[in-house]
């Protein structure tokens, strides 16, 4: 019997920073953040992911304190109104306050290399723990790989093997290449066209290509980051077809038609 796989997971981005690259400092304040949430989830968001530290290559990292400031009332809010909360952070202290505030995934960019303690608070927490690759702690330029799949999947092994030696249980872990991060557009596609390579290291796969820099290549130059929402979609719908545990996206509606044809699809295959 043919069965269609589990529907891939939209994790909508909630950037609460002044200088996210392309949401940066839209959803500062506490309200115009949880609006902005419930538009998501209502579009069909099922977790959504607050960031306070932007990641973008060049922006100056924040301090925990700060950064926890920006995270834990927008979590709050979001936690009582019954929305499944992610927060992105590479710093123990923020995931602390997060899942105490009710966040049920920490997503970490830098896979637990930032902080040592990190491993620590997610096997003692036990929340999800989404595992980004980023090499070299995330340097612009473009580390210089020979086979960017093999050597991305072979180290992130290595990540998923040091958390789960410090007590995290593989049920807890999600992996994520790190579409962006350090790799040239040439790169993001192969990693991007090797999806499955992820999908057999035995944990969720998830995929953060939204807007990012390798799409705007697709387009006019003058073309608006909100151009960039339709080439995403695709990412979705084809991340989907390889069994991706999640996408994390901006434009949540135009991914959600992406999937909900995708389903379609498989439907129409086996009826
Ligand atoms: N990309 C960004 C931030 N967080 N998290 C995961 N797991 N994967 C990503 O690719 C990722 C991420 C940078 O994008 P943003 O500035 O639009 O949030």
């Amino acid at each position: 019997m043919t069965t269609i796989p589990a529907p891939t997971r939209i994790m909508g981005i909630l950037n609460v920073t002044p200088d996210s690259f392309s949401d940066g400092g839209a959803y500062l304040d506490v309200d115009a953040a949880v609006a902005h949430a419930e538009v998501m989830v209502e579009q069909g968001a099922s977790i959504v992911d607050v960031g306070g530290e932007s990641t973008r290559p060049g922006a100056s990292p924040v301090g925990a304190k700060t950064e926890r400031k920006r995270v834990v009332p927008v979590v709050r809010e979001l936690v009582a109104r019954g929305i499944p909360v992610s927060v992105d952070t590479r710093t123990a202290r923020v995931a602390v306050a997060a899942v105490e505030a009710g966040a049920e995934l920490i997503n970490d960019v830098s896979g637990g290399l930032s902080d040592p303690e990190m491993p620590r608070v997610v096997a003692e927490t036990g929340v999800l723990y989404a595992v980004m690759h980023w090499r070299d702690g995330g340097a612009d330029a473009a580390p210089d790989y020979t086979s960017v799949v093999t050597e991305v999947r072979r180290e992130l092994t290595h990540r998923l093997a040091h958390l789960i030696v410090e007590g995290v249980k593989p049920e807890q872990l999600i992996v994520d290449p790190g579409i962006g991060f350090g790799k040239t557009a040439e790169q993001n596609w192969q990693l991007l066209g090797h999806l499955a390579q992820f999908a057999s290291l035995g944990h969720g796969v998830l995929i953060g290509a939204s807007r990012k820099r390798f799409l705007g290549a697709l387009l006019p130059a003058d073309a608006a980051m909100e151009d960039r929402d339709a080439p995403t979609a695709v990412i979705s719908a084809l991340a989907a077809r390889s069994g991706a545990w999640g996408v994390r996206v901006h434009d949540v509606a135009a991914t959600r038609r992406a999937l909900d044809v995708w389903d379609h699809w498989q439907l129409g295959a086996i009826s």
